[in-house]
């Protein structure tokens, strides 16, 4: 059984997890409609990931016996000054979010709740990855400036991007 503390940080990052979602569909919305349809495909597929990382907290809070609370998502941003800054938000976003993780992980490990603290390893190697690959795209565009042949050599390869 999870304690009502450790229950309670789970559903805020479950409603975290969603708001990701809600971030990275209000960028692949912004990329779509501004002329870059592989980042537009490969924020889509981020949001789905995100989507993801929510269901697997809800799924692990019953697994526990506990309840899953539902609450408003907040609205993303919707206008960003070019892709650069989008992907750097988006960085921010995830250095965010593995602040989130670890305190978690703080919490559970407080709590002597191995379980807890087990299901959490996979969200601290996600973030690993997360962190990278966005910082990855934001090197590339700080190469690329205002070069369109980069933008679109870019995009093509975001835009091969599968979803999971
Ligand atoms: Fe859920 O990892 Fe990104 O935010």
């Amino acid at each position: 059984m999870l304690s009502k503390k450790m229950q309670k940080a789970m559903n805020d990052q479950i409603n975290a997890e969603l708001y990701s979602g809600y971030l990275y569909l209000a960028m692949s919305n912004y990329f779509t409609v501004n002329n870059l349809p592989g980042m537009g495909k490969w924020m889509k597929v981020q949001a789905g990931e995100e989507l993801g990382h929510a269901m697997k907290f809800f799924g692990y809070i019953h697994e526990r016996s506990g309840e899953a609370a539902l609450v408003q998502v907040d609205t993303p941003p919707a206008k960003w000054d070019g892709p650069l800054a989008v992907f750097q938000e988006a960085y921010k976003h995830e250095l965010l979010v593995t602040s989130r993780i670890d305190k978690l992980v703080e919490l559970a490990q407080a709590e002597k709740d191995h379980a807890s603290v087990a299901f959490l390893t996979w969200y601290v190697t996600e973030q690993v990855e997360e962190e990278a690959a966005a910082l990855g795209i934001v090197e590339k565009l700080k190469m690329i400036g205002n070069h369109p042949g980069g933008m679109y050599m870019l995009d093509r390869e975001l835009g091969a991007r599968a979803a999971d």
